[in-house]
């Protein structure tokens, strides 16, 4: 071609997301990521990638170019086998995709949350109050995890005993989205037994009568779903519903601890939680990349992109670029997050974010109304891993 507009094929660039480096800050390496281009590729993975606000959700909003079927991991499903049974909502198109989706949306419903909000605010004040009790904690397993392990298990109705396989699994799953680094193989070492349990709590005869898993079920019973698909698809609460509320908690107590001043706004008004979380999804979201896989050759941004091609999403990148945001490196629960891509977006975008945001809401309302400073107090350590961003521990001491 001879046009000066000719599609040009994406710049390589050399910056790695699953390195050591990148994990722990990954905020320069989104910097190079946004300024190599619209796209690019990456050097060491040979994969496409895009950190670009309005580039992510161009290709969340268009799952024709961009499916999920062969995988939302780095690893194409067409080529490599996937290491369990592929989500049937995550990891597949439409039609298929649709009506999977329809039977959890119903579970999910505003009415289904506002009957839990009770319970959800009940365990937060009860929870946060004995934290504030012992006042130095260690953030991410009294808290973070303590918390959706309770409430959001219960919700989907899973056995009490060995519940701490959920942080497991949902470790696999989400270091799963990455290459088969030492990170994958640290994240699988106990993958059979974790699994089991996990898929065994999944099982009708093993949930509770009035859960989400079981509301599940009733698709079944309708024949709609076989009982294997109801339990792959219970399945999804388990992956999906479990660390990643968890980092978020843990990334919303740093952003507090760290800016002290928008928690004094928050104690002033704990009706701003809700608006609060919003800015903890924009500027630590917990689930940072995820791919998509092109179905034929198209053109993005000016870059041609051939078909069958990995492009990775970098969800964070694109919740700070400054193409979009104004001073994006500030934490401000009172700017406006609209459009933040924390939930991901389109047809696939986050089916229990307000789920999620009924969670962080109650956390942060316990917090803010007993609570009169969050102060670190030892060694925060971020967590290596290739997809979710947030803490392997978080000592904290709670004033009241
Ligand atoms: C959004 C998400 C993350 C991880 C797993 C799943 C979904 C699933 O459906 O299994």
């Amino acid at each position: 071609m001879t046009s000066i507009d000719a599609p040009l094929a994406a710049p390589v660039i050399d910056v790695d997301p699953f390195s050591d480096d990148y994990i722990l800050n990954p905020y320069p390496h989104h910097a190079l990521l946004r300024d190599g281009g619209p796209v690019v590729r990456l050097k060491h993975w040979n994969v496409h990638a895009t950190g670009r606000h309005e580039f992510v959700r161009a290709v969340l909003e268009d799952p024709e170019t961009y499916c999920s079927g062969a995988g939302v991991g780095i690893s194409n499903f067409k080529q490599e086998p996937p290491w369990r049974p592929p989500s049937m909502v995550l990891e597949t198109d439409p039609p298929e995709h649709t009506r999977n989706r329809a039977v959890i949306s119903r579970t999910l419903s505003p009415a289904a949350l506002r009957s839990l909000r009770g319970r959800f605010e009940t365990e937060a004040n009860r929870l946060v109050e004995s934290l504030v009790e012992r006042g130095r904690i260690e953030a991410v397993k009294d808290l973070a995890e303590a918390f959706p392990l309770k409430v959001f298990a219960d919700a989907v109705g899973v056995p009490e005993t060995g519940r701490d396989y959920l942080i497991a699994y949902g470790n696999m799953v989400f270091n799963g989205m990455g290459p088969r680094n030492a990170l994958y193989a640290k994240a699988m070492a106990n993958a059979e037994e974790v699994s089991n349990w996990v898929w065994s709590a999944c099982q009708r005869a093993n949930l509770s009568p009035d859960g989400f898993g079981m509301q599940i079920y009733a698709a079944a019973d309708t024949g709609i779903l076989t009982d294997t698909e109801c339990a792959t698809l219970t399945r999804s609460f388990l992956s999906a519903g479990v660390d990643t509320t968890a980092n978020a908690i843990g990334n919303a107590l740093y952003c507090f601890a760290k800016n002290p001043e928008q928690w004094q706004a928050l104690r002033k008004d704990p009706n701003l939680a809700r608006a609060a979380f919003e800015e903890v999804m924009r500027y630590e979201s917990p689930f940072q990349t995820f791919f998509r896989t092109t179905t034929k050759e198209t053109v993005l941004g000016g870059i041609t992109i051939p078909a069958d091609e990995k492009i990775m999403l970098s969800l964070g990148a694109a919740n700070r670029d400054p193409r979009q945001w104004s001073d994006p490196d500030s934490f401000n629960i009172g700017r406006s997050t609209l459009g933040h891509v924390g939930f991901g977006g389109g047809i696939h975008g986050c089916v229990g974010q307000m789920i999620a945001r009924l969670e962080l809401e109650m956390v942060l309302r316990a917090l803010a109304t007993r609570v009169s400073s969050i102060e670190i107090d030892g060694e925060p350590r971020h967590q290596p891993h290739n997809t979710l961003r947030g803490f392997e521990t978080l000592p904290v001491r709670l004033l009241p």
